[in-house]
């Protein structure tokens, strides 16, 4: 059996990070070890108030007791991290971690719709870039890429900015780069991928729902990291992560007033299990 290791944060109500990644992950049938940066009572968009436990200190005595019994991971899927310490501590578990055939597959959570999300500061952005240096594969929507590139966030673009974005993604240092939410015409949204190594790239879409809930990206990334490590090819993995992804908001939809803090994915388990079947 694969088995990644996910390192971000638990936010106790509200569906994203390691409560979407960990039910995720398992219904591929992957083990799923979990690396808990912060202990939040929600996520940080649409609430107020909430707690932040920061687990920073524990990480590298995590990091060392699983050396101890020589743990290893077939993938590390690294999420939302509050602060530098906790990327630098993700940089050294991923240096420690790391064999010839591991998965380094980061997802920048940090931002979205031209904004950094609450608490992170305009320095937050330099800390994420050192992280998506030594990964794999990285999946920033468009105001992170924006972000690590440091350059102004636009939701006017066409493909030759979005292909340009992700060769300049990649000369951060990833192989590859996916940038999700992509929307070249009113009607469709999806997903652009993009490997240095073979300068292929690759567009997936699907029609455009006009909604938007927490989560979905930490979906998509959950969804994308396992079908890469059960070995499936990117497109493969690419267009099983948008489909389910979709699949989630639609379930959603109908209940979109009651649902704003995360989809009803759980409905679609079943679903996800279709999509992977040999
Ligand atoms: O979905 C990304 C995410 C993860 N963790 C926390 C968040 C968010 C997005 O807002 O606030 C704590």
């Amino acid at each position: 059996m694969k088995r990644i290791v996910t390192i971000q944060d638990i936010s106790c109500f509200g569906k994203c990070s390691i409560t979407v990644a960990l039910p995720l992950v398992s219904a591929m049938g992957i083990e799923c070890a979990i690396l808990p940066t912060s202990i939040l009572s929600t996520h940080t968009g649409g609430f107020t108030n909430f707690t932040f436990r920061d687990l920073s200190d524990d990480i590298p005595k995590i990091k060392d007791h699983w050396l101890s019994y020589n743990i290893g991971f077939d993938a590390i899927y690294t999420g939302y991290l509050g602060n530098e310490k906790q990327i630098n501590y993700t940089i050294d578990f991923i240096n420690s971690f790391r064999g010839e055939n591991t998965l380094v597959f980061v997802d920048p959570a940090m931002a979205d719709k031209g904004k950094l999300y609450a608490g992170f500061d305009s320095d937050f952005p330099a800390q994420m870039k050192r992280l998506c240096q030594i990964a794999d594969i990285i999946v920033p929507n468009i105001t992170e890429a924006s972000f690590l590139l440091d350059v102004p966030y636009t939701e006017e673009y066409d493909e030759d900015y979005i292909r340009d974005m992700l060769k300049k993604l990649c000369n951060l240092g990833a192989k590859k780069a996916v940038l999700t939410g992509i929307s070249f015409e009113k009607t469709t949204q999806g997903a652009y991928f993009y490997d240095s190594e073979s300068g292929e790239y690759y567009f997936y879409k699907q029609g455009y729902i006009d909604a938007s809930f927490h989560g979905t990206g930490d979906t998509f990334a959950s969804v994308f990291a396992g079908a890469l490590t059960k070995g499936y090819d990117v497109k493969r993995a690419l267009r099983i992560a948008v489909d389910f992804t979709v699949a989630t908001i639609k379930e959603t939809l109908p209940d979109k007033e009651s649902h704003p803090y995360g989809t009803k994915f759980e409905s679609c388990i079943p679903q996800l299990i279709d999509m992977i079947k040999d």
